[in-house]
């Protein structure tokens, strides 16, 4: 019988304007041309229904249930995301890069005052022990973030990019704090350096904490 060894788990967190997508495509680049099967994914998102529940809550229409329900809501979109995708990518050896997972719900509602231990709860029902093998946390003052999303946006902003500034600062300080706390799982970049600065970072946090599991690693 063939084992296949299962894929690796890496996530990008940081508040907005970091750079996590951009810095979600070149890692994908990256791992291909070193031979690895790579899926891009994000969150809130990834299936057909986490992409609906996504809609509901960036477009706001969740917010006025309180932020325990919004954690609820990104837990059931999260729940579905690990079923029908990340979970069976791992199982067939693919490696997964997500913009955004479950630091992200400590850090957004989290600070809206949710507490942790039901936070944990959420993690232990919609994740269990598929945690993230890696997390790259993007980190730059949040009125720099907030500046670069602003250059970029074509729309309108969304329910959550509407926060005021120490809102944004104090989400920077959880990120901060869960890399802090799990340094085994956690890196964290700074995101204020130019975008190849930051790629070649991140390429090399990858290498270093996972490269034994790369093709020829
Ligand atoms: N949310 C939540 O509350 N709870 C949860 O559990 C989860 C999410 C999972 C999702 O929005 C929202 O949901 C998010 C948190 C909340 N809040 N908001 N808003 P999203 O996914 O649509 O947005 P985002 O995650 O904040 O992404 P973003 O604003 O698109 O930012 P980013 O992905 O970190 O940045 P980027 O798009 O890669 O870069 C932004 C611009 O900066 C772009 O023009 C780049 O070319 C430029 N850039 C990138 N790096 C650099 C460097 N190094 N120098 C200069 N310019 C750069």
């Amino acid at each position: 019988m063939v084992v296949t060894a299962r894929g690796r788990f890496i996530t990008l967190e940081g508040g907005e304007g970091a750079g996590k997508s951009t810095h979600a495509r070149a890692l994908i680049r990256w791992l291909e041309s070193r031979g690895v099967d790579a899926v891009l994914t994000r969150e809130p998102g990834g299936t057909p229904h986490a992409e609906a529940l996504r809609t509901l809550l960036l477009e706001g229409l969740v917010a006025p249930f309180g932020a325990e329900a919004e954690a609820l809501v990104f837990a059931v979109a999260r729940a579905d995301h690990m079923n029908h995708v990340i979970r069976p990518a791992l199982a067939a050896g693919r490696w997964v890069v997500c913009d955004r997972f479950m630091d992200s719900t400590r850090a957004y509602q989290g600070t809206a005052g949710v507490p942790l231990e039901v936070l944990h709860r959420l993690d232990r029902l919609a994740v269990g022990d598929d945690r993230p093998d890696l997390t790259l946390v993007f980190d730059l003052p949040a009125a720099e973030g907030l500046a670069r999303a602003a250059r970029r946006r074509s729309g309108e902003t969304d329910r959550f990019e509407q926060d005021v500034a120490a809102v944004h600062e104090a989400r920077r300080r959880a990120f901060l704090e869960i890399a802090q706390s799990e340094p085994e799982r956690c890196v964290v970049l700074d995101a204020t350096r130019p975008v190849d600065e930051v790629s070649r970072a991140a390429e090399d946090a990858v290498a270093a904490r996972l490269g034994s599991a790369l093709p020829g690693g």
